[in-house]
């Protein structure tokens, strides 16, 4: 539906009617179970995707710890056993805009999902090529579905995944808010009251991207009014959803490797495998973690909950809770008995800090988060030890290093690092 964008404020029942989503990014780890729990729900999922993530694993010769099905198998069973179709589009974002352009025409999607970025900091960080592919990526996809929305006329509600990394981990000895700050600003006698969005402090390449979507949101939210909410979601964990739980064949990917594998997942992995726990400097780096059931949840109340018409971006920090990679190690290592190894850190983070986030805006729709303590077990049960003879152990160690003058520490030390290398 066409809609005049100067008209401040219209509830968003009048002009949203249209079903159908558009899941960019939806063959992914947060995707593809988001594209299947939304379709179980009713809505028409459109997944477009490019499949570089699994041209990535060809490159970086890794696989995921779980057996991946191919995009059209995916699709198939999920049409047999639930009775709808998920379209599927190969396109890549950042390079295919007349295309993409068309689709928004043709099928007036409600909400765009955006997933369609490259997700790793470590892969961001190996080189100047990597850091060129992320940033091209990342900017140009995102660039081209707000410049498609506005150009398409039509009325498209824009969530992103984006990421707690935003505000960076350094103390600031409060609770970060949701996406925007206010401030006291004094000038001489006068004394300002000001709400600015929240200082970014990036910490990879990748992370700047995250910042760079941030910006570009807030200039077309002002100057075109678009309808965006960015997710500042932590370090997703888990693997199945109950809809990938189905059938072998939907099961969600579980990276592993140094690159694309995040912590909690890591850690479950290696104890199953029997690899010391490796964990960074001395594990005093704070971090906020969400399980991926929580993410197909927050996401279709951001769907259902859209900011109206003139709104500025709505931001939810998406977070379950936070903790401190050394104290997540310790619960893993008392639940499996794996031994806990420290390496030198090969990115440039404080050696300790302090996470307390804001998530009043999902809590207030009546979220209620998977808790790390409660679901680590079953996943090592279920998943890492079912899945442990598919991982290759030279594969481990992360070995992307932020600047030249730093080295890769694959051997480790049963000391923490308390020195910043
Ligand atoms: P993923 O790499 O598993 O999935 C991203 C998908 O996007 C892949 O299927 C890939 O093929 C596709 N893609 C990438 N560039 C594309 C392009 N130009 N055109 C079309 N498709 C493209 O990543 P994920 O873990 O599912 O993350 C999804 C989003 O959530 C990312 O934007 C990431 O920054 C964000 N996020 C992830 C986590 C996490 O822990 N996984 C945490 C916070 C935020
Ligand atoms: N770490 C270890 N040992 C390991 C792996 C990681 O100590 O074996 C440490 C890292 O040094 C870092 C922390 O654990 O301090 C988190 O690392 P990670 O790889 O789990 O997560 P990160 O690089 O932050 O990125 C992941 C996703 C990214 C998302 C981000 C959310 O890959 O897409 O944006 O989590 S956030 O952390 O809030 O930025």
């Amino acid at each position: 539906m066409k809609v005049n964008r100067n008209v401040y404020k219209i509830p968003i029942t009048i002009v949203c009617m249209a079903q159908n989503i558009f899941v960019l990014g939806g063959d992914g780890f947060c995707g593809w179970p988001t594209s299947l729990y939304l379709s179980k729900e009713g809505y028409n999922i459109f997944i477009i995707d490019n499949l570089s993530r699994r041209k990535i694993d060809i490159d970086l010769g890794v696989k995921s710890l779980t057996p991946i099905a191919s995009i059209d198998k995916r699709l198939q069973v999920w049409e047999k056993l639930s009775g709808k179709k998920l379209k599927f589009i190969n396109l890549d974002i950042s390079a295919e805009y007349n295309k993409f352009l068309a689709l928004i025409k043709q099928y007036s999607p409600k909400a765009i999902l955006h997933f369609a970025e490259q997700r790793s900091a470590p892969y961001s960080m190996k080189s100047s090529s990597y850091k060129r592919y992320t940033v091209n990526n990342n900017t140009n996809a995102t660039n081209h579905v707000l410049s498609a929305i506005v150009e398409s006329g039509i009325d498209v509600h824009l969530i992103h995944l984006g990421t707690t990394g935003y505000y960076g981990y350094s103390d600031v000895g409060m609770e970060i808010p949701e996406g925007y700050l206010n401030v006291i600003v004094k000038q001489g006698n006068i004394s300002r009251d000001i709400e600015i969005m929240y200082p970014p402090s990036p910490g990879s390449i990748y992370h700047l991207t995250k910042v760079n979507d941030a910006m570009m949101f807030s200039y077309y939210n002002k100057n075109d009014k678009l309808r965006i909410t960015d997710l500042h979601q932590g370090i997703v964990w888990g693997t199945n959803t109950n809809e990938t739980l189905l059938h072998e064949d939907l099961i969600n990917r579980f990276d592993y490797d140094g690159d694309y594998g995040t912590v909690v997942n890591r850690f479950l992995m290696q104890a199953a495998v029997g690899h010391p726990l490796t964990v960074h400097g001395c594990g005093g780096q704070t971090r906020a973690f969400i399980h991926i059931k929580d993410t197909v949840k927050c996401i279709k109340l951001a769907i259902e909950n859209p900011p109206l018409l003139g709104d500025k971006v709505k931001i939810f920090n998406q977070v379950a809770e936070c903790m401190n990679v050394g104290e997540l190690a310790k619960q893993i290592s008392l639940m499996t008995d794996a031994k806990i190894r420290y390496y030198k850190n090969p990115r440039k983070e404080d050696l300790r800090n302090d996470l307390k986030f804001n998530n009043t805006g999902f809590r207030s729709l009546g979220w209620n988060p998977i808790l790390l303590n409660n679901s680590l077990l079953e996943e090592i049960n279920k998943i890492a030890n079912k899945y442990v003879s598919r991982c290759d152990k030279s594969k481990i160690i992360c070995t992307s290093i932020w600047t030249k003058d730093m080295s890769a520490d694959v051997k480790g030390s049963e000391k923490p690092y308390e020195n910043i290398s």
